[in-house]
């Protein structure tokens, strides 16, 4: 079996990267080792920039999100009590899209199913062959056999715990890594949202996230310590926690009920470099990983698959080598802009067992800062709404 580009991974990276690939004639196969159905179970992402938002309507996958996507103009930050307003189209003229990434990965799925694009789901033992040399190729478990298939390129798209990261040498490959000593609590369930806009809550109990999907689903979070099971954590337990970190006024509103999904995730910050390696390439979390609280992990995925795919179209279009050089450099710029907005959120706005006195007075500012200074919003919205592309 032959393809122009062999993509590890069906996700939003792997399955952006095909969709825009086939839509320019250039030939992908996609290997992904859970099903179809698992992919779509998996409840993560759910603020879209305006270049995600672009990119899938580019892709032929944005119609369902124009119909059925939330337009946000702003979201609140809470200090204990006090609500702030970060105004992102008064800041700097943008806005993003609430929309989940469950929607966005079963949008671009169906995109896929149109052009009749090759996707192989329940593929085990991914190996990764000669990615030095002019003729590298992939093999893989499945039904008891051993397959191959020879390409030009390979996209590492297979998330943090993939085999493709794996594959650049230790000599080669330099990590950084900061992890956070809590996760994050979400509950999904089927009630109104408490806000008409995100609130991302600062409180002596922790931090909170108030989010939604849609006019009849919310998505709630609080920050958890690492030891902490979902097994612990009754809906009324976690209902009643997050009302504590909620401003007393907005928790007046708050309307429970069962919750549908409850996970715990770890946070943390996550780089490697480079992200080529011979006719390897990586993309979103395989290369990459962001605490959520600035909500960039999907966008920046989406980010590196735009200057990817970009950089394979001009090589299949006119030869044009440049842009599959410069992409390691070109998409990093991004992400650790990106990295750094994250880390500084996360920062400002969690409860850390090490923190003194001096720390939360360091919290406090920044937050003042936000309340009081226009500058200072527009830095936010501008990395909240996205640094362009
Ligand atoms: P994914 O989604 O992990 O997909 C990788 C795919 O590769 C498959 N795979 C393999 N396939 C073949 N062979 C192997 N050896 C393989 N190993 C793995 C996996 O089964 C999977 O299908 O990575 P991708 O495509 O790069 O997408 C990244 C995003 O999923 C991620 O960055 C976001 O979900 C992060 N994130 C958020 N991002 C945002 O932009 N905005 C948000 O609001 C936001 N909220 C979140 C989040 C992530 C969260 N969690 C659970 C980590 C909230 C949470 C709670
Ligand atoms: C979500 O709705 O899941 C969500 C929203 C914003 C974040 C993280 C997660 O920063």
């Amino acid at each position: 079996m032959r393809t122009q580009v062999a993509i590890i991974g069906g996700g939003p990276s792997g399955l952006l990267l095909s969709q825009l690939l086939n839509k320019a004639g250039i030939e992908t196969v996609v290997l992904e080792r859970q099903s179809r159905e698992h992919v779509l179970s998996r409840i993560r992402a759910g603020v879209l920039e305006r270049g995600t938002v672009d990119l899938l309507n580019q892709a032929g996958a944005g119609d369902r999100m124009a119909r059925e996507g939330h337009p946000h103009h702003g979201c609140y930050l809470s200090s204990d009590q006090q609500m702030i307003r970060v105004d992102f189209q008064e800041a700097c003229g943008q806005t993003v899209m609430v929309y989940g990434q469950t929607e966005v990965t079963r949008d671009l799925y169906e995109a896929q199913d149109a052009l009749g694009a090759t996707h192989i789901h329940g593929v085990e033992n991914v190996v990764l062959h000669d990615l030095k040399t002019d003729s590298p190729y992939v093999t893989w478990d499945k039904d008891g056999q051993t397959h191959r298939l020879d390409t030009d390129f390979i996209a590492g798209c297979d998330g943090f715990h993939g085999v493709s990261r794996r594959s650049i040498p230790d000599d080669v490959r330099r990590e950084y890594e900061k992890v956070y000593p809590f996760g994050w609590l979400g509950v999904l369930s089927e009630t109104p949202p408490v806000c008409d806009e995100l609130i991302y809550a600062n409180h002596p109990r922790g931090f909170a996230l108030a989010s939604m999907r849609n006019p009849m689903l919310s998505r709630y979070y609080i920050q958890v310590p690492l030891t902490d099971k979902v097994e612990d954590w009754s809906d009324e337990a976690f209902w009643a926690e997050l009302k504590a970190r909620l401003p007393t006024g907005v928790a007046a509103n708050l309307v429970t009920g069962p919750s549908i999904e409850k996970s715990i995730a770890p946070l943390r910050s996550f780089v490697s470099e480079p992200l080529r390696w011979g006719a390897l390439f990586l993309c979103g979390d395989a290369a990459h990983i962001v605490p959520p609280t600035g909500a960039k992990g999907l966008n920046l995925a989406t980010s590196d698959v735009h200057y990817l795919s970009q950089a394979l179209l001009a090589y299949y279009g006119t030869n044009d080598s440049s842009g599959l050089d410069g992409y390691s450099h070109q998409a990093l710029a991004r992400i650790w802009k990106a990295m750094r907005f994250s880390w500084s959120v996360t920062t400002m706005m969690h409860r850390f067992p090490e923190h003194s006195d001096y720390d939360q007075q360091m919290q406090r500012v920044e937050l003042d800062m936000l309340a009081t200074d226009p500058t200072a919003r527009k830095l936010f919205a501008q990395n909240y709404t996205g640094v362009p592309l």
